[in-house]
């Protein structure tokens, strides 16, 4: 299959992949197109170079135009992909934003070995009624990536993503923190065996679990910055609400994490986008300290 990779990605060794799904469905426009310019310059400024992947009319591609940007960000129809939709996006020749598993899969065909992310998807609130968990707990099992992400979304069972990353042998490093970060806040009473402080640290690591060949991925944990977190006390407030609600509107599948977040936004006001935003740029920002070491 073909993937389009750009002039300024292609043979390159310190690129760190960005996803898309957060650009067509995670935040609304233009905060989305913002957080995606913000993120490769947050990578630039680190001295990597950003490879902004999606599919375009059908094609895969890495290393996405600014046009490009704008578009998946603001077109009707856009779709969210995750890895089992890439061959229906091609099939279907669709627009769309790919997932922290799609992302991760297509970034690995070319080569790329680092990838950031707000938070990555898990095993959903309710797992016993629904099946939720996320395409992104298989692709961190099967595909040798190191992800940097805020943790995994507050709007998930955090325990049991956990005890599934260990279940699917997945290796949960911490980046200067002692605990699982919460997305939009940074402070958890989820405790983290192994702690890294510096991208030089973390890149050292990379290279010996690679040598290991496990082909699994590995989660680094990168809290938001504590002045944009907000309390976990408020998202709880509003959770238990906002799930009854999607149940009643009989929200399934993959519109699942687009309508909590957008729900969770509509309710606790723009702070939220703001500190999604600081997290996904603080996220864009260690992954490429951490690529210019490889
Ligand atoms: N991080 C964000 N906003 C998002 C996502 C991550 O800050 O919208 C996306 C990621 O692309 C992730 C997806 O892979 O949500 C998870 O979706 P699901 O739970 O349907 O697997
Ligand atoms: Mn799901």
């Amino acid at each position: 299959m073909h993937i389009y990779i750009s002039e300024e990605v292609i043979g390159k060794s310190h690129v760190v992949a960005l996803e898309t799904a957060v650009l067509t469905h995670g935040l609304p426009y233009p905060k989305n197109v913002e957080a995606v310019v913000k993120m490769e310059k947050a990578v630039r400024e680190s001295g990597a170079i950003p490879a902004t992947i999606g599919i375009v009319n059908g094609i895969i591609k890495i290393g996405l135009t600014l046009d490009e940007i704008e578009m998946l960000g603001t077109v009707d129809g856009r779709q969210k992909v995750s890895i089992r939709d890439i061959p229906l996006a091609v099939y279907g020749k669709w627009n769309a934003g790919t997932t922290v598993s799609a992302t991760m899969w297509i970034a690995h065909k070319a080569g790329i070995e680092v990838f950031a992310t707000g938070g990555i998807g898990g095993v959903h609130r309710h797992v016993e009624k629904t099946w939720d968990i996320s395409a992104d707990m298989y692709a961190l099992a099967t595909i040798p990536i190191m992800v940097v992400s805020s943790g995994a979304k507050s709007i998930l069972d955090l325990p049991k993503t956990l005890e599934y990353l260990e279940t699917l042998g997945v290796p949960v490093l911490g980046y200067q923190t002692n605990v699982f970060p919460a997305f939009y806040t940074g402070k958890t009473l989820l405790q983290l065996r192994h702690r890294f402080e510096t991208p030089n640290q973390v890149a050292a690591y990379w290279r010996v679990h690679k040598g290991v060949n496990l082909d699994k991925g590995v989660l680094l944990a990168n809290p938001i910055p504590e002045d944009k977190a907000i309390p976990q006390s408020e998202m709880e407030n509003i959770m238990e609400s906002v799930l009854d609600e999607m149940e009643q509107k009989g929200v399934t599948g993959k519109d699942v994490t687009p309508f909590l977040l957008s729900r969770i936004a509509d309710i606790l006001g723009e702070k939220v986008v703001e500190a999604n935003i600081a997290l996904l740029v603080n996220n864009a920002r260690v992954a490429g300290a951490i690529a210019r070491f490889l």
